[in-house]
């Protein structure tokens, strides 16, 4: 894409076609299937008009809004004042961003000038968030600074904010002074014998805490800073990491300690762990979980809290769509370069055609959601999908990076995931090695939607029990998954095919690399 002129909304429109409308169908309401996953899903739902607010375009609040909004962060906060068994300095921090070195670390006014360059270029760009590679809170005054020249800049932009948590008591009055209206605490234990486990050390008031007391004096200060962020109105997030043998069965206590505190989202994570990422769990080989643990605890935290599945653990300077990174278009080099022109007018113009275009894709699920409405079956199925956004099924097979899981029942449809695949396709061609990869991280899927797919890995898919589906190219994600799962019901119950249980999945580890 050209950067550094200035255009039009109709120009924009043409550079990001995933959000063009293909023919709009009905109208909205609510999901089905339980909560879902951020409470704002379907829209407003029982959520306060305030509250509606602040999270409606917000890519990582909001599941419905992350197809359509994108976020960036700026790599302003290198130091750190805790240590995480899951975190090695010379990587991203594992909280926020999969591990993979920040490409450049900004000053406050190299960081703003990024920021109104994405804006300009990018905007359906809401959300400025700070979240690394360090703490953003121990490197407080570039971290302010960065959001008070943001702010003065570009009013429209969140501003988002991620912590470990320990300095927040001390800095909510600030937070709330900038109009800091999101934040997200990293809240892995409220047992500090396991907290000790976690967290090797911390740094607190000029002293080094070790072990339980170190483990301790964090959790107390997590739980005080959120009850002091949701006293103030201010919506806060938790992220948990889950490390099977060490906190996958505290979390649901987890949970309740910090939904009776006012959270509004509790995001679990997979844990990130290899060896050669030179982490403390990564070297003495605790794993990550597999997809169907990750799933079973979200599942069971489900209830009157909101959980957050679409996290893509981005890096500390990712740029885009959740699951996109376009890092690589704006480096200081070439931001430098641009002639930026942040136009409130056009980015304005440019949301109201992602808000109808929203709208459509919410009416046309539930218009579809209508035919299940009589049908009675206990069958559920999870489809894999590829897409670029938009809510559509518009990317070919073999160029995913990553593919959306989404669940559907007769209670309707809900996404719970989003699988890392990389391009199988690589100069045109996949090897067969390759798919044996995607195959297992959907393993769990009964089909696979794409726009297009090749005869052979076709067959390859169908040899493992995947049905690759492509007869619903460029058309809305939840109504065609809807339509499928009405005819797979018809088909299980003519006898054409056999319901089956699928087994479990991988979690693909690894940093999504900008490209
Ligand atoms: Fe960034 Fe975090 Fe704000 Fe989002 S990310 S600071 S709340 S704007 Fe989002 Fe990325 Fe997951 Fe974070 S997908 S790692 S939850
Ligand atoms: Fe790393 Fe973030 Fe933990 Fe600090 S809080 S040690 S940067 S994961």
């Amino acid at each position: 894409m050209e950067l550094g002129t200035r255009k039009t909304v109709a120009q924009l429109l043409v550079m990001q076609p995933a959000l063009l409308s293909i023919g709009q169908k009905g109208c909205s309401s609510k999901s089905g299937i339980g909560k879902s996953s951020c409470g704002s899903a379907a829209g407003q739902g029982d959520l306060s008009p305030e509250t509606w607010e602040k999270i409606k375009n917000h890519p990582c609040y909001s599941e419905e809004a992350h197809h359509h909004y994108a976020r960036m962060h700026v790599a302003v906060a290198p130091a750190c004042n805790i240590q995480c068994n899951y975190c090695n300095r010379k990587y991203d921090c594992s909280n926020e961003s999969r591990p993979g070195v920040v490409s450049e670390r900004l000053t406050p006014e190299q960081a703003a000038r990024k920021v109104l360059a994405v804006a300009s270029n990018i905007p359906q760009m809401t959300v400025l968030g700070i979240a690394g590679p360090g703490d953003p809170l121990a490197n407080l005054e570039k971290t302010f600074k960065t959001f008070d020249l943001v702010t003065r800049a570009a009013p429209d932009i969140m501003l988002c904010l991620s912590t470990n948590g320990l300095m927040l008591p001390e800095y909510v009055d600030r937070i709330q002074a900038l109009n800091i209206d999101h934040v997200t605490i990293t809240i892995n234990m409220i047992d500090p014998e396991i907290g000790a486990k976690i967290y090797p050390w911390i740094y607190f008031n000029k002293r080094r805490y070790e072990g339980v007391e170190a483990a301790r004096i964090l959790s107390e200060r997590q739980l005080l800073g959120l009850e002091m962020l949701t006293e103030r109105g201010i919506l806060c997030k938790v992220n948990s990491v889950m490390i099977p043998g060490v906190n996958d069965h505290h979390l649901a206590e987890v949970n309740k300690a910090v939904k009776s505190r006012g959270a509004f989202l509790h995001n679990i994570m997979p844990l990130i762990s290899a060896p050669e990422h030179g982490t403390v769990f990564g070297l003495n080989g605790t794993r990550g979980p597999t997809a169907q643990e990750l799933k079973a605890l979200q599942d069971s935290c489900e209830g009157e809290m909101n959980m957050m599945r679409h996290c893509r653990q981005c890096r500390a300077d990712a740029v885009g769509l959740l699951g996109e990174d376009r890092g690589n278009d704006f480096t200081t080099e070439k931001v430098m370069e641009m002639d930026v022109h942040y136009d409130l007018e056009i980015r304005q113009a440019y949301q109201e055609d992602v808000e109808r275009q929203r709208a459509a894709v919410v009416a046309a699920r539930n218009e579809e959601l209508k035919t299940l409405a009589s049908t009675d079956s206990n069958i559920s199925v999870l489809i894999a999908v590829a897409s670029k956004g938009g809510g559509r099924i518009n990317q070919h097979f073999g160029h995913a990076k990553e593919l959306q899981v989404y669940e559907v029942s007769t209670t309707g449809v809900k996404f719970v995931g989003h699988r890392r695949v990389d391009n199988y396709c690589q100069g045109g061609f996949g090897e067969e090695e390759d798919l044996e990869t995607v195959v297992r991280a959907i393993n769990d899927c009964a089909a696979v939607f794409v726009s297009r797919i090749g005869n052979c890995t076709r067959k390859g898919l169908l040899k493992a029990g995947i049905e690759p589906v492509d007869r619903f190219a460029l058309e809305y994600i939840e109504q065609s998954a809807l339509t499928y799962f009405r005819e797979y019901l018809e088909r299980v119950r003519s006898g054409e095919i056999e319901h089956k249980r699928r087994g479990d999945a991988d979690i693909r580890q690894g940093a999504l690399i900008a490209t």
